[in-house]
């Protein structure tokens, strides 16, 4: 393998385009499709007593309207709960327009189908729905306090309760663990509520030729999306084909599938055999889509002279909104990965998830880690705060230790299966981002502080996901696999990964994502998995096809395989560079039809015909078991996740008057095993660790007593800017993951999942307050200056 471009900074494939203007996302396509909107509750709890249409029914250009009535049985169900848990005793999900009931603000009761997006609206103006509205359920303390229930059947608004208990070696538990420590420390963490917020909105275009479907979305996971609506739709899976085009963001809200849009567009689309379009808009997207975050965390700690945790009990309290789609994903990931770099004594984690009438609650970049992040950092500050040590000190006497390796911390992870870390190097870890912040050497100063937190992320879940790789004769490189991509740079990093691996310059591979024509199986772009998921699958099925080329070229160069190389797409014998076949050649050989117009067909008969598909007259041209052509698929299914890691330190100043927040510098050393891409994981880590500073800062979903979110637009909803990110300092640790062939563990969510601890130990260094909730405004910090 000489074309090496695994591990090299190349620059992003995708950009070029995406920076001149030409991508094409959902908005740009289907500009002669007609138009649907949607009619969505005002109220966050209410009964649907009529709906009225018939003022709408004059708008010129109106095509159809829509009720929960209207729809057929298997369209109008309850969308599909995509993860249930035996803890989630009452899991629900909404219906695809509300029936009956309303449960939040901006649920979609009515569809509106016209020529164009403003005629939509105007109807949807002219629907006159009578609600009567019910008793909101508003707040954590709200759902478990007031009585009012947003689902009549689920008592005390609890979805779910789960207990989860490791017991300290010499078998106590955390509470007698705790109990018998020389110290303890409780208190109470609350995070507030915010969400993903790409640039571009959900969206979904759909077209039917009276045999197929084809639909675009803007979604993370195309092949769900196409199973669901086949299975809404009474569609076999082969009449239907979901094309994710370029996506402008998801982190997190596109992998919800189906959205009711998704199965309403293109069911409409169906029945008037007319092509529909639907682009969500911003207030939509904030009132209609899902939020993350919002818990509240009791914390229980028992621990010896050095800091050493004995024993733990956290209690959560988690806010899953209205409906359930994702069951209690986000709790769980947030119980099982608050144990950080650390081992603990005995630990005890106990949640409950509560309905509210609010957006419901689905998986935001970091998904839980930020608020479990936040607990355990939050708890290893405040016992050096108690034991008047330092914190890396503390922090230092808790670490797995590089030995340790594989590291069981008896739990289950949020796929059900062990929680084993596979390899990591926390205390070198320490020991670099120190360094790269100055700890050490920190110059104290009035109103300026300097902080530290610490993560560890299971990353690249399965099941699986799938690669393919042909080499067409003009010596090019298709690569497909299933999951999409919304920004990534995998177009980028699954090239570098197939020139490797084939000899290829990378200028010839193509990679198409998110695409069910070219790739019909696959789980989608989540949970920091497509470089370990893809990646390794498409690295398998470039093995398999390299294998094939170098049998094909043993046989046409009279070598044996194992004394050729390729390299710039060429194979040749080593060290003899004239005894070599070019790849577009053995594609050629690979397939015996030849054509006789085809100039490299003509160039291949040059070679002796003895390769696979010459004129051996002692075996059929394609041989049993062999199939033509220079392709080839595979698919990377892990025995179970990896675990990256990562340290970041910040230093912020605040003002002694108004108590405003800045960040003055920002460290990360970051550990996801070998890297692709050194430059595109950096990108990842500095948009990661400015929305983690939009979520300790700035962001948040303030509702009012009503169940009105009041800062539903980006005038309200308070993001950063660059000007309040400052330039991100970065170093990278690569201990390669011994679990899959390529070492790799994944990037994608890192940068954000420890911000809020960072900051909360900056402020709480700088200001000598207690940090206990996130975001903190200049507002509450002047208010907790007393
Ligand atoms: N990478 C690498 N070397 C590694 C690991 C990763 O070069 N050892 C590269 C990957 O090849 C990929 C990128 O880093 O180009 C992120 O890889 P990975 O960690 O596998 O994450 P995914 O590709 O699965 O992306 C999902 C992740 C998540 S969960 C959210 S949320 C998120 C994120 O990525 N949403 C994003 N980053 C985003 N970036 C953009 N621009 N837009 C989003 O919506």
């Amino acid at each position: 393998m000489t074309t090496r471009l695994f591990g090299e900074p190349v620059q992003r494939r995708e950009d070029p385009r995406l920076l001149t203007g030409q991508g094409r996302f959902l908005d740009d396509l289907g500009s002669g499709a007609l138009a649907a909107a949607f009619v969505r509750s005002p109220h966050a709890h209410a009964r649907i007593r009529d709906v009225d249409v018939t003022a709408a029914l004059d708008v010129d250009g109106l095509i159809a309207i829509y009720t929960w009535e209207d729809l057929p049985e298997r369209v109008g169900r309850p969308l599909p709960l995509l993860i249930p848990h035996p803890a989630l005793t009452h899991g629900r999900t909404a219906y695809p327009l509300a029936r009956e009931t309303v449960r939040h603000v901006g649920e979609p009761v009515v569809m509106v189908v016209a020529t164009d997006r403003y005629l939509a609206e105007d109807a949807c103006g002219l629907i006159e729905v009578d609600y009567e509205p019910l008793k909101p359920v508003v707040g954590l303390e709200d759902a478990v306090q007031s009585g009012h229930l947003v689902h009549e059947d689920v008592p005390g608004n609890i979805g779910a309760h789960l207990v989860q208990e490791v017991p300290s070696a010499s078998g106590l538990s955390a509470g007698e663990a705790i109990d018998a420590a020389p110290h303890t420390l409780s208190f109470r963490l609350d995070i507030e509520r915010s969400a993903s917020t790409p640039l571009e909105g959900r969206g979904v275009y759909a077209r039917w030729d009276g045999a197929d479907l084809r639909v675009y979305s803007s979604t993370q996971t195309s092949t769900s999306v196409r199973m669901a609506i086949a299975a809404a739709l009474g569609l076999p899976l082969t009449s239907v084909e979901v094309i994710a085009p370029d996506v402008g963001g998801g982190f997190g809200v596109k992998i919800v599938h189906p959205w009711p849009e998704e199965i309403l567009v293109p069911w409409a689309a169906m029945l008037l055999g007319r092509e529909i379009k639907w682009t969500e808009d911003r207030r939509e997207h904030f009132i209609s889509s899902a939020h993350e975050r919002g818990q509240v965390q009791h914390v229980r700690v028992g621990f010896d002279d050095d800091g050493r945790v004995l024993g733990m009990d956290v209690r959560i309290l988690h806010d899953h909104g209205a409906y359930t789609p994702y069951g209690i994903i986000v709790p769980i990931i947030t119980s099982t990965q608050l144990l950080g770099p650390y081992k603990l004594g005995a630990y005890r984690v106990e949640f409950s998830s509560v309905y509210t009438n609010t957006v419901q609650v689905t998986p935001y970049r970091g998904a839980g880690r930020p608020q479990g992040v936040f607990c355990m950092e939050r708890t290893m500050d405040k016992i050096a705060r108690h034991l008047g040590r330092d914190r890396t000190e503390v922090r230092a006497a808790n670490f797995i230790q590089p030995d340790e390796f594989p590291y069981d911390q008896r739990m289950t992870f949020q796929d059900g299966r062990p929680l084993i870390y596979d390899s990591g190097d926390y205390p070198e870890m320490l020991r670099l981002v120190k360094e790269l912040i100055g700890w050490d050497d920190f110059e104290r100063a009035p109103n300026r502080g300097i902080g530290i937190g610490c993560y560890v992320e299971g990353t690249g879940v399965g099941p699986y996901e799938g690669g393919h790789v042909q080499i067409t004769s003009d010596g090019r490189v298709h690569v497909s696999t299933g999951l999409t991509s919304q920004g990534q740079g995998h177009q980028t990093v699954f090239a570098q990964i197939a020139a490797t691996e084939l000899g290829v310059p990378i200028e010839r591979v193509s990679v198409v994502t998110g695409d069910t024509r070219r790739f019909g199986y696959a789980v989608g772009t989540f949970a920091s998995r497509a470089a370990v998921m893809s990646g390794n699958a498409i690295a398998l099925a470039c093995r398999k096809v390299r294998e094939k080329a170098l049998r094909i070229a043993a046989d046409a160069l009279e070598a044996n395989p194992a004394d050729l190389e390729i390299t710039e797409g060429i194979v040749h014998v080593v060290g003899d560079p004239k005894a070599a076949v070019p790849l577009s050649t053995v594609a050629v050989l690979a397939n015996p039809l030849r054509y006789a117009f085809d100039d490299e067909a003509a160039k291949a008969t040059q070679f002796s015909g003895q390769a696979s598909g010459g004129a051996s007259p002692d075996r059929p041209p394609v041989a049993e078991g062999d199939e033509p052509g220079l392709e080839g698929r595979d698919y990377y299914s892990p025995i179970r996740s990896t675990f990256a890691a990562g340290m970041h330190a910040a230093v912020v100043e605040t003002d002694p008057l108004t108590a405003e927040i800045k960040v003055l510098r920002y460290a990360v050393v970051h550990d996801c095993g070998k890297l692709i891409n050194p430059m595109i994981v950096e990108g990842q880590i500095h948009g990661g660790v400015a929305q983690g500073i939009g979520g300790a800062l700035y962001e948040r979903m303030v509702y009012d007593s009503h169940g009105q979110l009041v800062n539903a637009s980006f005038m309200d909803f308070l993001m950063p800017y660059a000007t309040e990110i400052p330039h991100v300092e970065t170093a990278h640790l690569e201990t390669p993951s011994p679990l899959n062939p390529l070492g790799i563990k994944g990037a994608g969510e890192a940068g954000v999942i420890p911000v809020s601890a960072v900051i909360a130990s900056a402020i709480e260094d700088a200001e000598g307050v207690d940090i206990d909730r996130m975001p903190i405004s200049p507002s509450e910090l002047f208010d907790l200056r007393g």
